[in-house]
């Protein structure tokens, strides 16, 4: 049989939309699920939401609704954001399913029947928003010391759960097991918590009704995490398909966001100690996404929606950005800055150059075919040597959950292939006549990229595949697993096609946008370096953007070099501002047959009415980019003075046809 993992995310509230802390636990159980597929491992990965309690109760009324009504809507919507994020679940839980009340109120019974649940009555603190009890002396100001929020005293009868009876198994089993809390911190906070005494749990509520009835009593209700926790055995079959529960349980892990730590691993192991089940092999308490330094809460108004990110930038971009920006365990900043600096070095940059480099080059010198390889010297058995420590090191990684680690292997891959390039300089040996040696130093390439496609699919599946597609190679990256990643594998003969870049590389206003798209040339395709220029230097001696500002003349080029511009005549057909951005215009232009849409920093000087019609110069095999949002397909060629306040378009002196070359 082969070896399982069951993986699971929090089952969270429907007391509103989700919002990117919710997506960032989510893609990491996705790619850990991923991962384990990859491994040849039968994975199951449940996902759900939680949908009893006071809080949904009220937030119902609130609105007027029916609650069932009401979380059956939120509940839609998380389904569609998992949707868009390509999420891969194999199953969604409901609280409200009747396979869940069920399995809530066996066990209920089981542990009642036991003598672990008892009736007294509760007279305490209670937090709606994290639903939990507290003590008087627990509380922090007289608030929740969780979440720093208003407690209501409750005074009500109440079944209680021992708790306290478990309490030296549970410490004995968290003590000999150090795989079962993790990070390490937050095990120390546990046994810390322990070390206070364990009290008995209230497990039920009379005064109000949105919950699963207790079976023997149902004027009582179950205590929501009661009912929620249980949603990990509903999930694979407790009760109902005794062949897939033995399949799956015990869970490989339990991810969650580290203020719930402690009901996973303090009250969820003592309810399966009293059902006679065995623990979980892991609970891991992630940090939390910090908004600029803020919790992210409604109050404070900076909730981010994962939607409009996704709209932005791409399901594959935002999950990249979640798993290799944010030390996994520890909190981390969530900024639009950091998100766009991330794509545009990893994405845009390394990543995207290598993809391009390779793909234009093998189309150059072998008609777009791999092909074999021929002798190799010293500098091209490093690629491969490093490649297979790239492939330990992420598997080790992603084993032991240091997750950020695996990425930053497999970039130190990609980063190494493009300096390779450099090194290599296959034009060199193109125009030295050195075939054999070009067909290994292509080959090397393009089976880096193939190994890369494998490594990053848990991260971004889509692109993986894209990636995949690209190189020839037939079925999924899934299908073809982790054993694939031995070097070598690549067949000679595959046809890898030029594509549009998978990233676009992302301006945001206002840093260096001044004329066409000034900026942009900084990353642009470092195929052309020449022998003894740093690419740095290459790239920049490629592309004028805005080189008018530079106070320093810029490092002689071939015409070799200045070939590479195809700088070509256009038309303005259509022009408008860009909403949210002072400085720049949208043009539609006609390149002579082909019509295309760039974006310029040049509304400062330009009304986009005075443009329509107009002849101007673009450059028009620059890599495609987003600023605002917006494609931009190219740069148009302005000139200005060094303080950027006089702009002038440069524009053919007489007529010439659109599409006509600039040389
Ligand atoms: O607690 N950063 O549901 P919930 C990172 N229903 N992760 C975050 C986050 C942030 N800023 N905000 C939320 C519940 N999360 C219960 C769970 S499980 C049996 C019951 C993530 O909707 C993180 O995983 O409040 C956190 O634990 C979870 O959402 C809380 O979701």
């Amino acid at each position: 049989m082969r070896e399982t993992f069951y993986v699971t995310t929090p089952i969270y509230y429907p007391s509103d939309r989700l919002h990117i802390g919710h997506a960032y636990t989510t893609t990491i159980a996705d790619a850990l699920a991923r991962y384990h597929r990859l491994a040849g491992r039968d994975v199951f990965f449940l996902t759900g939401s939680d949908e009893h309690g006071q809080k949904i109760q009220r937030r119902a009324a609130e609105k007027g609704m029916p609650p069932q009504k009401y979380v059956d809507e939120i509940v839609a919507s998380f389904q569609e954001l998992w949707r868009r994020l390509n999420i891969s679940y194999d199953d969604f839980i409901r609280t409200t399913e009747p396979r869940h009340e069920r399995v809530v109120q066996h066990i209920f019974r089981r542990i009642q029947e036991k003598g672990d649940i008892y009736k007294s009555e509760y007279e305490g603190w209670y937090c709606t928003p994290c639903e939990t009890f507290w003590l008087e002396r627990q509380l922090v100001d007289g608030k929740c010391p969780d979440c720093g929020r208003p407690v209501e005293l409750l005074r009500e009868e109440s079944y209680f759960f021992r708790l306290s009876r478990y309490q030296e198994r549970l410490r004995r089993h968290i003590e000999e097991h150090p795989e079962f809390i993790q990070p390490a911190s937050r095990r120390n906070e546990m046994l810390k918590f322990l070390d206070q005494g364990l009290e008995d749990l209230c497990i039920s509520r009379t005064t109000f009704d949105w919950g699963i009835p207790v079976p023997t009593d149902p004027r009582h209700v179950v205590y929501v995490w009661f009912d929620a926790l249980s949603n990990y055995l509903t999930g694979v079959g407790y009760l109902q398909d005794e062949e897939k529960f033995r399949r799956y349980w015990p869970a490989d892990l339990h991810l969650v966001g580290k203020e719930i730590v402690r009901f996973h691993t303090i009250i969820w192991p003592i309810m399966l100690m009293a059902l006679d089940l065995p623990l979980p092999k892991t609970v891991f308490g992630h940090g939390w996404l910090i908004i600029e330094g803020d919790k992210m809460s409604k109050s404070k108004g900076n909730v981010v929606d994962p939607h409009l990110l996704i709209d932005e930038f791409g399901a594959d971009a935002i999950r990249y950005f979640l798993l290799r920006e944010i030390s996994f365990g520890q909190d981390g900043n969530f900024s639009r800055s950091a998100l766009i600096q991330r794509l545009n070095s990893d994405l845009a940059n390394d990543l995207g150059n290598l993809i391009h480099r390779t793909a234009a080059m093998l189309e150059r010198y072998f008609q777009g075919q791999v092909p074999e390889p021929g002798q190799a010297e010293d500098l091209d058995l490093e690629l491969p040597r490093l490649a297979g420590q790239v492939v330990e090191e992420y598997r080790r990684c992603m084993e032991t959950y240091e997750l950020n680690e695996a990425w930053a292997a497999v970039w130190r891959l990609i980063g190494r292939a493009n300096k390779y390039i450099d090194e290599a300089a296959p034009w060199a040996l193109a125009r030295q006549g050195q075939q054999d040696r070009l067909a290994r130093v292509m080959y090397n390439l393009a089976e880096t990229i193939r190994l890369v496609a494998i490594l990053v699919y848990p991260a971004m599946p889509g692109t993986a595949q894209r990636i995949w597609g690209q190189l020839g190679l037939a079925g999924t990256v899934e299908e073809a697993g982790l054993a694939a990643c031995q070097w070598g594998r690549l067949p000679a003969g595959l046809r890898m096609r030029r594509e549009p870049p998978l990233f676009p590389r992302i301006e945001e206003e206002g840093e260096g946008v001044e004329a066409g798209r000034a900026g942009a040339g900084r990353s642009t395709a470092r195929e052309g370096t020449a022998p003894g220029q740093t690419p740095a230097q290459a790239a920049s001696a490629g592309v004028p953007a805005a080189s008018a500002s530079a106070p320093q003349p810029l490092p002689e080029i071939t015409l070799e070099d200045f070939a590479k511009l195809e700088l070509r005549v256009a038309k303005v057909l259509a022009a408008e501002r860009v909403a949210g951005a002072d400085k720049l215009l949208k043009l539609q232009i006609d390149l002579g047959g082909e019509r295309r849409q760039i974006v310029a920093g040049i509304a400062l000087h330009y009304r986009p009415e005075e443009l329509v019609g107009r002849l101007i110069v673009v450059v028009a095999n620059l890599k495609p980019a987003r600023l605002k949002g917006e494609l931009s397909q190219g740069m148009l060629l302005a000139a200005s003075t060094e303080d950027g306040t006089a702009l002038g378009l440069v524009v053919p002196e007489r007529p010439l046809p659109p599409g006509s070359r600039v040389k």
